[in-house]
């Protein structure tokens, strides 16, 4: 205790005066808390004994417990406070306290001291004036808990299964017997979930009993599927509910579980022919698969299918729908299906191709379908919007025919035709049976952008000495920028004629 003598010039208590009674009290402990609670904790001081003396600069310190229920960290209610002799009761503003009482500790005291100066009639003293008054901070833990199990916990579809939940009160039940009342059982993945079994005929859940309750379901789809259940009750403690607990069990259904996947690697212009999409179809289930199987793909508008093909599988093109029968083992995929589309010249800007797959002994559908947004580019040569950075350009494509025969006036006719040809630069040769004839330039015409016919005039005496001509004609084509270029040959037998 510190104590402090100081002059009694300062002032001067009641006459008569001889004790000091001042004290401070906490006045709102008696009630049960719980851990995590606001409390407002009001502290009352007062001064009104027999023959008290006046008591100023006082100072009241609360502290409260800390988590084992010891002292915790001191808090300064009030300072410099004037407590005259008289002073009734009187309420301070509440300080707010939090209890955070470790597992197993139920109860702290809370320390209260007023200190302060005592005016005796002929001195002063500066001391701790008293101490106590704080009473106990009291909390109960309701404690409940909960075990899920499922029986069974795996076979096929459609699965019937029974849920069983055992309930038990954990509360700790010293220095005081906690029960729960209104105990419930919910469960989002099964209803209606029933009492079974475990109380001693009370309806209410002491801490040496286990209740059972029930609830079945048919779970009707491969996968794995985990309920979720809750109980949830009232304390007897406080009559406050008690924290729900919670618990789950897992559910592993087992089957053949078809899915599809989608993809495209070809880029798409309008206009273009012969665009691919892949087309995989996998069992992502727990069982092969068995029957049929099928997988339909769906163009939207801007695109026409013209193949869809597969190692093992049976395809209808008109329909863009193809099957196969042999099973699949789970985690495998089929081989891919290849569809070939034709992009129309006025195809929209994104497409969403669709597939879908359906059979083989599968009971879960709604992952039986995948989309593939696909970009179409503007026809090369098309005025194209600006939309940043330009992606490369695919390299030109050409196809080269000539002509069965020789006209009249021994000219051999062949068509060079590409595509994604923005401008060429062209060379070609010609082989005559071992002579090799250059192409002069004014055989190379780019009639149009994409399509050059070549005329190759074969002299009179190479059609008088052969009646057949083997003519081997190969040309390059280049962009202008001569980047992208390709070269062509072709071989065509020619009946020369004779005259
Ligand atoms: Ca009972
Ligand atoms: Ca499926």
């Amino acid at each position: 205790m510190l104590v402090m003598l100081a002059p009694s010039a300062a002032s001067a208590g009641p006459a008569g005066c001889n004790i000091v009674t001042a004290s401070a009290k906490v006045t709102n402990l008696g009630t049960l808390y719980r851990n995590g609670d606001d409390i407002p904790l009001v502290v009352t001081y007062r001064n009104d004994g027999s023959n008290t003396c006046d008591v100023t600069d006082a100072k009241i310190v609360l502290t409260p417990p800390d988590r084992t229920g010891g002292m915790g960290q001191p808090m300064t209610v009030a300072e410099h406070l004037s407590i005259p002799a008289g002073t009734p009761p009187t309420a301070l503003p509440a300080v707010h306290f939090t209890p955070d009482f470790n597992v197993g500790v139920s109860a702290g005291d809370v320390h209260m001291l007023l200190s302060g100066t005592t005016h005796y009639p002929d001195h002063d003293v500066t001391s701790d004036i008293s101490s106590g008054g704080g009473g106990t901070l009291k909390i109960t833990d309701p404690v409940a808990s909960m075990d899920v199990t499922a029986s069974p916990a795996n076979g096929p579809a459609p699965l019937a299964t029974t849920y069983t939940y055992a309930v038990r009160n954990r509360t700790a039940q010293s220095p005081t017997a906690v029960a729960f009342t209104d105990v419930s059982v919910k469960d989002e993945g099964c209803s209606p979930v029933t009492y079974a079994s475990g109380d001693d005929g009370d309806t209410t859940l002491e801490g040496t009993e286990t209740w059972i309750y029930t609830c079945a379901a048919t779970l009707p789809t491969t996968g794995v599927f985990t309920d979720h259940a809750t109980v949830t009750g009232t304390s007897s403690a406080d009559g406050r509910p008690v924290p729900a607990a919670t618990g789950s069990a897992a559910v592993v259904v087992l089957g053949p579980d078809l899915t599809v996947a989608e993809s495209h690697r070809d880029a798409f212009l309008q206009g273009d022919t012969a665009r691919h999409y892949t087309i995989v179809a996998a069992n992502s289930g727990t069982a092969p698969t068995t029957g049929t199987v099928t997988v339909t793909d769906t163009l939207p508008a801007g695109l026409t299918g013209t193949a869809i093909s597969g190692d093992g599988w049976t395809c209808d093109a008109a329909a863009l729908r193809c099957t196969r029968g042999d099973a699949l083992a789970p985690g495998a995929s089929y081989p891919a299906l290849t569809l070939t589309v034709n992009v129309a010249a006025d195809a929209p800007a994104l497409l969403t191709n669709a597939a879908a797959v359906a059979g083989g002994g599968e009971t879960r559908t709604d992952n039986d379908t995948a989309t593939d947004p696909t970009n179409v580019d503007p026809a090369r040569g098309a005025a194209v919007p600006a939309r940043g950075v330009a992606a490369p350009a695919p390299a030109p494509s050409c196809t080269l025919r000539a002509a069965r025969k020789l006209t009249a006036d021994h000219r051999l006719r062949a068509t060079l035709r590409c595509t994604r040809l923005v401008s060429a630069t062209l060379t070609g040769s010609a082989r005559i049976g071992k002579r090799r004839v250059k192409l002069p330039r004014r055989h190379l015409t780019l009639l149009a952008r994409h399509r050059t016919v070549v005329s190759i005039r074969l002299s009179r005496s190479v059609v008088r000495a052969k009646r057949v001509v083997y003519l081997s004609l190969t040309l390059a084509a280049a962009d202008s920028d001569g980047t992208a270029a390709r070269s062509v040959k072709t071989t065509t037998k020619l009946a020369a004629r004779r005259g």
